[in-house]
């Protein structure tokens, strides 16, 4: 077996410990850090990614793979800043103002990171005004909004309207999800994306940054 099968098989185990392990062992041996990330963690967090849209695995396997992949990163990390590889792109995400439900974005950042892009993390209870500066000061391409309540889900509408008034609108697109959202809200609010799910999400930016 490769190491780089070896890597994704065990991350999808969420063997953290082995994980870390082998691509030790693999940038020991020479393997360059783009190829280690692409073809043995990344490729096992879209397996992850695929079986939890399809409900084929579950939050808490999802957890414990993404802790696996921030092992291995903790060793790619400083050889991918020094090799230059280029990130798919770069997006900020937070829960809106007055939630402070995380762990569905949380799932969603780790989605998004394991599709190799880079996430600002806002953390919870973010104010329009914090995510269209982040986006600004920040270069991020996409703002990710969640929420989790039917009464924070109206603060989207306010980021869409506090990125047009910044004159910023045309620079940045707009994710909402989170378990009170719908497609029509996501029309409705004239946000530019939703989906259901963290692999969706991770997705769907993907294509956005393109
Ligand atoms: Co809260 N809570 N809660 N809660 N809580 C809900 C959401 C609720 C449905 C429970 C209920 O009444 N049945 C209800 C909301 C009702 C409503 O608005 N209609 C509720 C309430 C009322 C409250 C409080 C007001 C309770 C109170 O104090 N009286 C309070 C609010 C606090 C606040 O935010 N200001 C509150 C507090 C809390 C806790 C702190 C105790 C805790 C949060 C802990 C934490 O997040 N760190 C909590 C929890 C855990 C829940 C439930 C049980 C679980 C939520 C969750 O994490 N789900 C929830 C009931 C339930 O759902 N069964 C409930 C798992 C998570 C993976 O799913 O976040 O939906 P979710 O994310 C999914 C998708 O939605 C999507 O991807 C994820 C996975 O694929 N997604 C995106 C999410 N964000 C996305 C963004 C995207 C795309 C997809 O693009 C950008």
């Amino acid at each position: 077996m490769s190491i780089y099968l070896e890597i994704s098989e065990n991350l999808q185990k969420g063997k953290a410990k082995i994980v870390k392990e082998l691509v030790q062992k693999a940038v020991d041996d020479g393997l360059s850090a783009a190829q280690i990330l692409n073809e043995g963690l990344l490729s096992g967090m879209n397996i992850i990614g695929e079986k939890f849209k399809n409900n084929e695995v579950y939050v808490p396997e999802v957890l414990v793979a993404a802790r696996a992949m921030n092992m291995g990163m903790q060793i790619l990390k400083p050889l991918l800043v020094e090799d230059g590889v280029q990130s798919t792109g770069r997006v900020c995400i937070g829960t809106v103002q007055g939630d402070l439900h995380d762990i569905g974005k949380n799932l969603v950042k780790m989605m998004m990171e394991g599709k190799g892009l880079e996430v600002v993390d806002l953390g919870t209870d973010v104010s329009p005004e914090t995510f269209i500066k982040t986006a600004v000061e920040q270069n991020c391409q996409i703002i990710c909004c969640s929420a989790l309540l039917t009464t924070t889900m109206e603060v989207m509408a306010d980021v869409v309207k506090c990125a047009e008034n910044a004159g910023v609108r045309d620079k940045v697109k707009i994710m909402v999800g989170g378990a009170p959202v719908t497609e029509e809200f996501c029309a409705q609010i004239g946000a530019d994306k939703y989906t259901s799910d963290a692999a969706s999400a991770a997705d769907a930016a993907v294509e956005l940054c393109r």
